[in-house]
C-alpha cells in the first residue's frame, strides 16, 4: 500500500469517526437541566422514589400516560430491578404492569453525567421535564442509549419515569456515570427522595 493509499484510509476513518461523534452528540439534550425550585427540604423528603401503578397491556409508554390515575405502591429505594419472571417492581403482579414513577434525583456536582436504561419492557426518564431517555417499546432486557445530561449545579432535580412490563421477564436498573468519569454504576440509594402525599 501506498503511502498516499495509507493516508487516505486513515483519512476516512477520521472522518466517519468525527461523524459518528457528531451523530451521537445529537443524543445529548438540546439544553441543560433546571434544579427543582423551590429545592425539597430535607423535613420534607422520604427515601426512594414514589410509585403509582395501572393494569395495563401495553405495547408503548405512551399508553400508560393515558390510562387514568393509577394506585399508589410503596416506594422505590433503588432503580435496581432485575426481576425475571417474578413480581415487578413492589406490585404483587408479574405481568401486566404499568408504573409511574416520581419523586427526586440528587446530581452531586455539576457537569455531565452519562446515563443509561437496562430495560424489559419499556421505558421512559424525564428529568426537570425533558425527557433524557426513551426506549418505548416491548422488549427483551437490554440497554438504552446512553444520554449525556447537563447538569448546571448541584442539587436537587425532579424526575419522572413511565415503565411497564407486559409479559415473560422484566428489569428496569439505572445506571449513571459522574462528571469525574470512572465506570457506569447503579444509582445509589442515596440520590433518590420523593415528598409523600399528604
Ligand atoms: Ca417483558
Amino acid at each position: 500500500m501506498s503511502y498516499f493509499r495509507v493516508f487516505r484510509h486513515i483519512f476516512i476513518v477520521f472522518i466517519m469517526a468525527a461523524f459518528s461523534v457528531g451523530f451521537a452528540s445529537q443524543q445529548a439534550l438540546a439544553a441543560g437541566l433546571t434544579p427543582a425550585s423551590p429545592q425539597p427540604g430535607a423535613g420534607q423528603m422520604a427515601q426512594g422514589l414514589a410509585v403509582e401503578y395501572m393494569m395495563i397491556d401495553a405495547f408503548h409508554v405512551d399508553d400508560l400516560e393515558s390510562a387514568g390515575k393509577g394506585k399508589p405502591g410503596k416506594p422505590l429505594m433503588m432503580l435496581n430491578w432485575s426481576m425475571g419472571s417474578g413480581p415487578v417492581l413492589t406490585h404483587a403482579e408479574d405481568e401486566g404492569v404499568g408504573a409511574r414513577i416520581s419523586g427526586f434525583i440528587k446530581f452531586a456536582s455539576a457537569g455531565t453525567y452519562q446515563m443509561k436504561i437496562k430495560s424489559n419492557d419499556g421505558v421512559r426518564l424525564s428529568i426537570s421535564g425533558q425527557v433524557v431517555i426513551d426506549d418505548p417499546d416491548v422488549h427483551a432486557d437490554k440497554f438504552s442509549d446512553v444520554a449525556n445530561v447537563s447538569v448546571p449545579s448541584p442539587g436537587w432535580y425532579q424526575v419522572y419515569l413511565l415503565y411497564f412490563e407486559r409479559r415473560g421477564t422484566a428489569t428496569l436498573e439505572l445506571h449513571w456515570q459522574s462528571p469525574d468519569g470512572g465506570n457506569f454504576e447503579l444509582v445509589p440509594a442515596e440520590a433518590f427522595a420523593h415528598t409523600p402525599k399528604g
